[in-house]
């Protein structure tokens, strides 16, 4: 857990810490007995749950709570909260950083510089460009929206695919991800991990993205055929990726590493110091709220 919502919680709560999830491994049973909210950066699943008989709140730290069992934490009765809205902008700012160090080779030209190859020759041109392309969105949420706002301010049109049109946003609406990727020659993933979205990324959307296409991933890996992504890079189906997240996070793939087209990110979206204190203050708030008014902030829907 982050220490600022550590030392905060500390300032209403007894704690208690584990440090990860076999909490049967670190807590005697009256410990464990005793614990009635939890904050977390970990996955949080049935077994974890059944081990804390009088737990009433999870306060996850993170939007995404793809690995809390929220289904089961309902069928107990427990509350589960994230922390929306407070890292939009700064994982959109990521996401156009990431976007344009792909497109331009932002990265291999600073290891250029300072491997001491600047005096001998210029950096080769970047054959590709972020110039005359056409941007597609996959999930129009909180996030979704920072980043289409960022993506007009560079002067490229937008579309987008969820299953449902998004309320009062002006840009495209695809039905299909296939059609959408056919439609657009950059493709951004800002959709949640979950059933719905697993692997959805996959060879035939890949392909529908074209040669010159650029694949951005900062919702979840899990979102991606990972050996479809390899693969497109690996052939020329399309140009080049960007990844600040992947599916068995911290393992990189072999394959993943020796790709020249692909920037790979350690999930860094909202990892500024001051995105990641709002974040644990807004963990702490959720806990602090549900005990002292009955009401958490954020619950997730
Ligand atoms: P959000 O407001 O809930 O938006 C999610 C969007 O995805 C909505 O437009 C939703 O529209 C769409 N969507 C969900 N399931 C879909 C499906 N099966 N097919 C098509 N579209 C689907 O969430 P958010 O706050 O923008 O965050 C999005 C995700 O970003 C988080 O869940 C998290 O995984 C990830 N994230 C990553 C980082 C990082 O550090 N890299 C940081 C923050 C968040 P419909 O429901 O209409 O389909
Ligand atoms: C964090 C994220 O890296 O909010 C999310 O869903 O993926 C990131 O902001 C993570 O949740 C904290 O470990």
């Amino acid at each position: 857990m982050h220490d600022h919502a550590r030392t905060t919680l500390r300032t209403h709560f007894d704690i208690v810490e584990s440090p990860d999830c076999d909490i049967r491994a670190h807590l005697s049973e009256a410990v464990r007995a005793s614990i009635r909210g939890v904050a977390c950066r970990t996955g949080i699943d049935r077994r974890f749950i059944d081990a804390l008989p009088r737990l009433e709140i999870i306060a996850s730290y993170g939007v995404g709570y793809d690995d809390v069992d929220v289904a089961y934490a309902r069928s107990r009765n427990i509350v589960v909260t994230n922390t929306p809205d407070v890292l939009n902008e700064e994982v959109a700012d990521l996401t156009l950083g990431l976007l344009i160090s792909v497109v331009r080779e932002i990265p291999q030209a600073a290891s250029f510089v300072r491997a001491g190859r600047w005096s001998a020759t210029d950096y080769p041109l970047s054959p590709l460009t972020l110039r005359n392309r056409k941007v597609g969105i996959y999930g129009m949420g909180r996030i979704g929206r920072c980043i289409a706002r960022r993506v007009e301010a560079f002067g490229l049109p937008v579309a987008y695919h969820s299953r449902r049109p998004a309320d009062g946003v002006a840009y495209d609406h695809y039905p299909s991800l296939l059609d959408l990727a056919r439609a657009v020659d950059v493709l951004i993933s800002i959709v949640p991990g979950d059933l719905s979205t697993a692997k959805s990324v996959n060879a035939a959307v890949l392909a529908a993205l074209g040669p010159q296409g650029v694949f951005i991933n900062v919702g979840r890996g899990t979102v991606v055929d990972e050996a479809a992504l390899v693969e497109a890079l690996r052939t020329g189906t399309i140009a080049a990726a960007g990844l600040d997240v992947l599916a068995d996070e911290p393992n990189v793939p072999d394959e993943m590493l020796a790709l020249d087209n692909l920037t790979i990110l350690p999930h860094i979206g909202s990892a500024s110091v001051s995105t990641r204190t709002a974040m644990a203050d807004l963990v702490a708030q959720n806990l602090v709220a549900w005990f002292e008014n009955g009401a958490a902030l954020t619950a997730v829907p």
